[in-house]
């Protein structure tokens, strides 16, 4: 199965179209692409031919699901992936020049600043369990709704109403996307009944597949695998699909490095306990089998 990843890296650096991106670092890319992988027994999609930080991701997560917005949880848990982007905010906004590591150092360490400074708007976590909404009055005014949990709404609609074609979770609010440090990537998972299996669809409508992929991959197979543990449904495939499909330019060397690798092994997930809910997950809860993957390839996030 990671023969495909490493056939659309490969696709993507020898076809794509190369062009000027909104980072300013440059990508070849491909548009539209698919995955799939069966997550049965276990199997998880992730990579043995690099190392992937799988509970960094694991962290990311569950700190969706706790419907936060704000990094100062994951820095204090030394997760570092969504830094850059208050760090750019706040150097653009009081043109102090203060490196990343004191930046996030104070983040740490000031409460009042991490308030300020700390959050990304009303990305993932926000969406994902408070999605607002608007009640419209007689006077034809509107006022704020409660927000909706849609995490909690799709597992209800899979308990009770399994053959549904309406089991969404979507990031991409637009009346929000302005306030947003970053619109959503992975921004459509479909759950999809079949049997007593559970399969689930990601829409990526951006992808940085030597960064970001596979990280995304090891995401949405985890909520999968929570999602059919919470329903008593057993983990049955994912299919991933990717919009605009892409390498950065500045990732070749991790690239040639990669694909002159092989994958080794077929590493799988034991999820130790099944918690109340699914916004009970601890980082605790989740042990990986069989994971004996390559170096890491380190390489720079485009912000
Ligand atoms: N923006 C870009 N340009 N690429 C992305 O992958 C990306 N994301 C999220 C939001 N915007 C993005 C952020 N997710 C890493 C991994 C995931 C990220 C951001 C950065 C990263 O640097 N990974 C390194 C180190 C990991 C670590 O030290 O823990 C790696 O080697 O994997 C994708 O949704």
């Amino acid at each position: 199965p990671e023969w495909q990843y490493l056939d659309l890296m490969r696709q993507i650096w020898e076809t794509g179209s190369e062009r000027a991106d909104r980072t300013g670092v440059g990508t070849r890319s491909i548009a539209g692409a698919m995955l799939r992988y069966d997550l049965g027994g276990g199997a998880m999609p992730l990579l043995t031919t690099k190392r992937v930080y799988w509970k960094t991701a694991t962290r990311e997560m569950l700190w969706f699901l706790t419907g936060e917005t704000n990094i100062r949880p994951l820095v204090l848990q030394g997760v570092k992936i969504w830094n850059e982007w208050p760090h750019a905010r706040y150097v653009k906004e009081t043109g102090e020049d203060i490196a990343l590591g004191d930046f996030v150092q104070r983040i740490a360490d000031d409460e009042d600043f991490a308030k300020r400074w700390g959050d990304l708007g009303p990305v993932y976590g926000k969406q994902w369990v408070d999605w607002p909404t608007y009640r419209y009055r007689k006077d034809g005014l509107y006022e704020r709704g409660e927000g909706i949990n849609q995490v909690a709404q799709v597992i209800e609609s899979l308990r009770n109403n399994p053959g549904s074609r309406r089991h969404i979770i979507e990031g991409w609010n637009v009346a929000e996307l302005d306030r947003m440090a970053l619109p959503p990537c992975h921004k459509t998972y479909q759950f999809h009944v079949a049997g007593n299996r559970l399969n689930c669809m990601l829409y990526q409508r951006s992808c940085d597949v030597a960064l970001g992929l596979p990280f995304n991959l090891w995401s949405a197979a985890l909520l999968t695998r929570m999602m059919a543990q919470q329903t008593d449904l057993e983990p049955g495939e994912l299919i991933w699909m990717g919009g605009d499909v892409h390498l950065y330019l500045n990732h070749e060397h991790l690239i040639t490095e990669q694909l002159a690798r092989e994958p080794s092994g077929n590493p799988t997930l034991e999820i130790t306990r099944k918690p109340e809910t699914i916004f009970d997950y601890k980082i605790e809860d989740f042990v990986v089998h069989d994971y004996a993957p390559q170096p890491p390839i380190k390489a720079p996030v485009a912000v």
